[in-house]
């Protein structure tokens, strides 16, 4: 049948030239066509707007994949060193208009959609997030791969695919009710299966050691029960520079001995349900949830993304150089997002030793010169530790390697301070007790030749008191890296009309610059300028009233200050606090002491962790006190309070366009950094907020006379802790007392008597590690400032011009600079155009 004889199973190049494709309407009208009928199968008679979503998605693909083989291509002829950023949550959220945005293609997309009767804007719309974060860390790395492929550093993301993202929140009854994110269902168009890139992960088993032909000790880990981690690529474009970066995720499958092993057991049933197992390890997010701590599949989980990863990066390093690892640490690094995938350590010591054969220094001086880490809390409580017995049971040959790395380090300390004992209990990897336990931290900045926390505050305080022990010992391993948001996504894309305003302004260099905004300062004084601006701002909030009508029928005055916490809930977050001023304001009108008023909405989003007691009691408090408010004739559009459902990336970017006032009022020292914050200023909201994370930067940046500061400093705080006393605070606060009467009496929950009991206590405690109470006045005070300052809307509209003027600091571009300016020292490299 086949004349020719194929010698090799590889594909010739006459197969994989391709001519470049087109970006103008009429090529992008024509694939769509082609897509949408041919692929698809679909006719003039299909309604659902997500397969004309499909067919442009397929069409922008195409162009991604060909210029993503370009940056694949000039990366391996440059041969150059590379990073890898190691996270278990890569936030995404929607890909289709980033995509047409950093291609370019965004105003000729729209008209070719226009010109075939689709409005693009449904389109997009009709695109499921990519949930797969809880919230900051996960979108800080997705806004930070879209910033390398800007740069053009080869960078790549390696995560997990999981099957299910962040669950979707509904609401009855105002309490939160979690609801799977099966975001897979109906396929995802932007990722390609690469089953031939599979990684064998072991887990299980046990270790023995034997010696070798050479004499050297040798370690098998025997036994164990194998899946398979199989990747799942997905294109990360540049903006407007040809390069395209890789989000690799892996999916863990069964492996094919266990398939045959099983059925030839006669149990043919049973064993294709026992997949399952192997499956299961990437079926789902964890909630960042203190009752998930511990959680055997979690810790499969992070194992899975370490090993597969590093298995990854290694198969191609041999591929090119063979077992010689001499130039391995000059070439490569892994930045560990947290703790969570930080079981790397071990694993790259376990298969530079194990696997590859070199010996305990050589691979101890790789790892510690190739791995990095970040640090996102302040929180004691959050530090990652897992029980020794779990490990043992997992991953026999990882603890082996971490108590191996335990004693040399503790060796090290007792050169450092001789005789310390305390100390090296305090600092020793493994924690003692009636259960021990991994301290997953420590083991990051053992095995780590950088450590940085996420902004100034939060890297002086990881300092000053979590890490203090390793930052004596080791000063020079610690720095800071101020947190940032993408500005592509988090202004061009989601606030076009103030993109444009600004680009005909000072021009478009912005968008890879974000410094240049600055140039926007001397128009905050022009009148014409403040009226275009505010004429925005106010279209941007029809768009977003516009948006919560048709999702949940209530209507809101654009007139009116919009005033927005989004957020996860949590205690630290304060969200109690805005509750607590909106109960004051409420109390205000009806003792009809309104005079200058200023109406407000106030918008309140985010998801509690399904297994967090007191943030459940939040949302269910916030709606309880909107539904009074909001049904009051006395209020009418004077106070709104609006519980926003699902708060989501999607969300945010109608959101952060329409705000005024941006809430973030963490207790100081509570909040690492914050980024919703960076893109509430962005998009030219004012803040009110304490000194904490990076809202501490962001007044520095736009001038005290432009931001509404309250509350303790972080050292106040601390030094308060030993003698705080709510109650004497109530007593002395007539408005406070007030406040807390009307929730006490039952204002806000007259068929669910006692509800909320839980809520006073807690701020009534004097053990209250928030100390919402003790910021209470000075919060009112700022947000009376706030109200004032509201009114008048010539000077408002000059404030919120001079915040976004001033955000030019908080571009990941500009945090990913310095990562790798003093962290990675790559050298970017151009896509080879063939
Ligand atoms: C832990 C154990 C078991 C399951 C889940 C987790 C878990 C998951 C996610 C623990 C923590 C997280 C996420 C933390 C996070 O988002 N931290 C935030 O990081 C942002 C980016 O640096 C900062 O801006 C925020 O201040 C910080 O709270």
């Amino acid at each position: 049948m086949h004349s020719k004889k194929f010698t090799s199973s590889k594909p010739a190049a006459n197969i994989t030239k391709l001519s470049p494709l087109g970006l103008e309407s009429n090529h992008l009208v024509a694939d769509f066509k082609r897509y949408y009928g041919h692929r698809l199968g679909r006719d003039e008679n299909c309604r659902s707007p997500y397969y004309a979503y499909e067919a442009l998605a397929l069409a922008i693909s195409d162009r991604l994949i060909e210029r993503w083989k370009a940056t694949y291509n000039a990366y391996k002829k440059e041969d150059c060193k590379r990073a890898f950023y190691l996270s278990m949550e890569f936030l995404m959220g929607r890909t289709l208009s980033n995509a047409m945005l950093n291609l370019g293609v965004t105003d000729v997309a729209k008209s070719a959609m226009y010109e075939l009767g689709l409005e693009i804007e449904e389109l997009i719309d009709s695109e499921p997030d990519a949930g797969l974060g809880n919230g900051g860390l996960g979108r800080l790395a997705a806004c930070f791969i879209d910033s390398c492929a800007t740069l053009q550093l080869p960078v790549t993301g390696y995560g997990l695919r999981y099957e299910y993202g962040m669950f979707s929140q509904t609401l009855v009854n105002g309490e939160q009710v979690e609801k799977p994110d099966h975001w897979l269902r109906n396929g995802n168009i932007w990722e390609i299966e690469r089953p031939e890139y599979a990684h064998r992960i072991k887990f299980g088993g046990h270790t023995e050691s034997h010696i070798d032909e050479r004499g050297k000790k040798r370690v098998c880990w025997i036994d164990t029960h194998d899946v398979l981690a199989v990747p799942f690529d997905t294109p990360i474009p540049g903006y407007k520079n040809g390069t395209v970066n890789t989000l690799r995720l892996w999916k863990a499958t069964a492996t094919e001995e266990f398939d045959l092993q099983e059925f030839n057991a006669g149990d043919y049933a049973e064993s294709v349900a026992a997949k399952n197992t192997a499956e299961n390890i990437t079926m789902v997010l964890y909630p960042n949830d203190a009752n998930e701590n511990g959680k055997a599949l979690r810790l499969r989980q992070q194992y899975l993304l370490a090993s597969a990863s590093l298995q990854d990066v290694i198969a191609n390093w041999v591929g090119r150089h063979g077992n010689d690892f001499s130039q391995f640490a000059e070439k490569n690094c892994f930045q560990l997002n947290d703790t969570h995938p930080s079981i790397a350590v071990a694993e790259l010591m376990r298969l530079l030793i194990d696997i590859h054969g070199l010996d305990w220094d050589h691979a101890w001086k790789i790892t510690r010169n190739t791995m990095a880490y970040t640090n996102h809390t302040l929180l004691p409580e959050a530090l990652e530790r897992w029980s020794v017995n779990l490990f043992e049971s997992l991953l026999p040959r990882l603890l082996e390697i971490i108590y191996e790395i335990n004693s040399h380090f503790i060796a090290e300390v007792s050169v450092h301070w001789p005789g310390d004992h305390d100390r090296m209990r305090r600092m020793s990897l493994i924690e003692e007790g009636n259960e021990k336990q991994v301290r997953m931290a420590y083991l990051a900045i053992v095995g780590c030749y950088s450590v940085n926390g996420v902004a100034e505050l939060h890297s002086k305080l990881l300092q000053e008191g979590l890490f203090r022990d390793f930052y004596e010992l080791w000063p020079h391993k610690f720095n800071n890296k101020t947190n940032g948001v993408t500005p592509r996504r988090w202004l061009a894309a989601c606030n076009p009309d103030l993109a444009k305003l600004i680009s005909e302004t000072i021009g478009d260099g912005w968008l890879t610059d974000l410094s240049q905004l600055e140039k926007l300062k001397p128009y905050a004084d022009d009148p014409k300028f403040r009226e275009k601006w505010y004429n925005i701002k106010q279209e941007c909030k029809s768009k977003l009233v516009e948006y919560k009508r048709t999702e949940m029928g209530v209507d809101l005055s654009t007139d009116a200050l919009f005033d927005v916490q989004v957020k996860r809930i949590h205690e630290y977050k304060r969200q109690l606090l805005n509750v607590l001023h909106v109960i004051h304001l409420y109390d205000r009108i009806k003792r009809g002491e309104t005079k200058n008023w200023t109406n407000r909405c106030v918008l309140i989003g985010g998801k509690a962790a399904p297994g967090y007691y007191m943030a459940k009691k939040t949302i269910k408090f916030i709606n309880n006190v909107a539904d009074v408010i909001n049904n009051d004739p006395d209020v009418g559009d004077k106070l709104k309070l609006v519980f926003l459902p699902n708060y989501r990336v999607s969300a945010m970017e109608k959101i952060c366009p329409g705000a005024d006032l941006s809430e973030q009022i963490s207790t100081a020292g509570k909040e690492a950094s914050g980024t919703g914050n960076m893109k509430f200023m962005m998009n030219g909201a004012l803040t009110i907020g304490t000194l904490d994370g990076a809202n501490i930067e962001i007044r520095e940046e736009v001038g005290d006379d432009n931001f509404f500061l309250f509350g303790l400093t972080e050292g106040q705080v601390e030094e308060l802790r030993s003698h705080y006393d709510p109650l004497s605070i109530i007593e002395q606060d007539e408005d406070l007392k007030r406040v807390i009467k009307l929730i006490e009496c039952g204002h806000f929950s007259l068929l669910e008597p006692g509800i909320f009991d839980d809520v006073v206590n807690s701020i009534r405690s004097s053990n209250d590690p928030w100390m919402t109470v003790a910021d209470f006045r000075s919060y009112v005070d700022a947000q009376n400032r706030a109200e004032i300052a509201y009114l008048d809307k010539d000077n408002w509209t000059r404030m919120s011009i001079l915040n976004c003027a001033s955000s030019g600091k908080f571009s990941t571009d500009r945090t990913i600079s310095d990562y790798n300016r003093e962290i990675w020292k790559l050298t970017p490299v151009a896509p080879l155009i063939s």
